[in-house]
């Protein structure tokens, strides 16, 4: 029975008070006969007022008697002006009514150290430009700028036909090199029964994070060592330290805590914080999450990474492998040991160091030259103490992934 009547009120449209004023004659249905209405309003959560008296906030439902009235709309968030509107409402009809109520709008200036290739406004891109006055909507807002490897994230608040001017506080946001992939935040299955002790098999939430894609080579280690910051690894059998034409192989005998200050070194150099990836990290960019028993799938590592193959030294040696190395090998040799992510080396060439500590001892991750099939295996927990060095010690750096937007959007 009722009929459905739409009043979609762009501000153009505003009915005057007189033509609200002509509708008011009752029809044949008796005048205090509710009628129900619907208000809705664009910012939504406005305050709807009648005579003085607040009927509630948008969307709102309610029931009037047939008549007529001028309604104010108050927006419940800065950046709107109050709408004021005249309506009629007939006795059996539904109304649906829809208010847009007017911006009101300031001036903002962003004073910048540094340009930006890239400005949003609540994530909506904007046309402003550094150190110049700018109209933008008043109110509150999220200002995000980002310039190659920098962003800056601000809150900000606009007087409604007022001025604000901000300085925008730049911060790195990634590595400096490319050498690094970054894994998005995510669930992980990590873990086996097979190593329920130290290892046990659970689901985690992993925060983002980046990977360093090779592992730390000899001449990455040499500018440390040069730099006074990083102590000179061991020397040893099968060590590559010093060693001619070993600068591409992964730096080995080093321990944990040489790990640790290359990392700090590192922060320095590139203005990020790196440190060791944790166990789970590790993991789990090495399982894909736990989907996978290896980087790439779930085939055995002979011949794709560098493991004790046949010329390896020891007598767990895999005879029926020829890896072309029987100690280290130059990082990223081997490209189909890498998963999807091209994530290099994980399994064999030196095992890595991680950083969780688990009663003082630290982990090394995914085996080496030196390892059969047993001993690759990315889930096998390994825990060694922190000066614990040998050929097989190796590492790569990790990074926490910086969040720069509302919500997460870590590019
Ligand atoms: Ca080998």
């Amino acid at each position: 029975m009722p009929s459905v009547a739409v009043w979609a009120l762009a501000p153009l449209l505003m009915l005057s008070p007189a033509v609200a004023q002509t509708g008011t004659t009752p029809d044949a249905v008796p005048a205090e006969t509710p009628v129900d209405l619907t208000f809705l309003s664009s910012p939504t959560g406005s305050s709807v007022w009648m005579g003085g008296k607040k009927l509630g906030h948008t969307p709102l439902k309610t029931k009037l008697p047939a008549g007529s009235a001028t309604l104010i709309f108050r927006p419940a968030v800065a950046g709107y002006a109050p709408q004021s509107k005249s309506f009629v409402w007939r006795a059996g009809e539904t109304h649906r009514i829809v208010v847009e109520l007017p911006m009101t709008y300031g001036e903002i200036r962003l004073a910048t150290a540094r340009s930006w290739t890239s400005i949003t406004f609540d994530a909506q891109r904007l046309a402003i430009q550094p150190g110049k006055w700018t109209r933008v909507q008043a109110g509150r807002h999220r200002v995000i700028a980002v310039d190659g490897r920098y962003a800056a994230t601000m809150a900000v608040r606009i007087p409604e036909n007022g001025r604000a001017q901000f300085d925008l506080a730049w911060r790195k946001f990634r590595p400096e090199t490319d050498q690094f992939f970054l894994v998005r935040a995510s669930r992980s299955a990590i873990g086996s029964a097979a190593y329920s002790n130290l290892n046990p098999p659970r689901k985690v939430a992993v925060d983002g994070y980046w990977i360093q894609r090779n592992e730390v080579r000899v001449r990455d280690y040499r500018g440390c060592v040069n730099a006074g910051r990083c102590r000179a690894p061991a020397k040893a059998e099968n060590c590559n330290w010093n060693v001619p034409g070993r600068d591409e192989h992964p730096i080995n005998c080093v321990s944990a805590s040489q790990a640790i200050e290359y990392a700090a070194w590192f922060s320095a150099k590139d203005e990020f914080t790196y440190r060791l990836p944790t166990n789970v990290e590790w993991e789990h960019v090495a399982t894909a999450g736990g989907s996978r028993a290896y980087p790439w799938g779930n085939s055995t590592a002979s011949g794709r990474c560098n493991i004790c193959d046949q010329s390896c030294p020891w007598k767990w040696r895999d005879p029926s492998v020829n890896d072309g190395w029987s100690t280290t090998a130059p990082a990223a040799s081997f490209m189909a040991c890498a998963g999807p992510e091209g994530v290099l080396d994980l399994i064999g060439n030196v095992a890595e160091w991680c950083s969780t500590i688990h009663t003082e001892r630290y982990d090394l991750r995914g085996g080496s030259w030196s390892s059969p099939k047993t001993l690759y295996d990315p889930v096998l927990p390994n825990m060694k103490d922190r000066e614990f060095q040998d050929a097989t010690t190796g590492f790569r750096l990790a990074a926490t992934a910086i969040k720069i937007g509302d919500p997460e959007s870590t590019p």
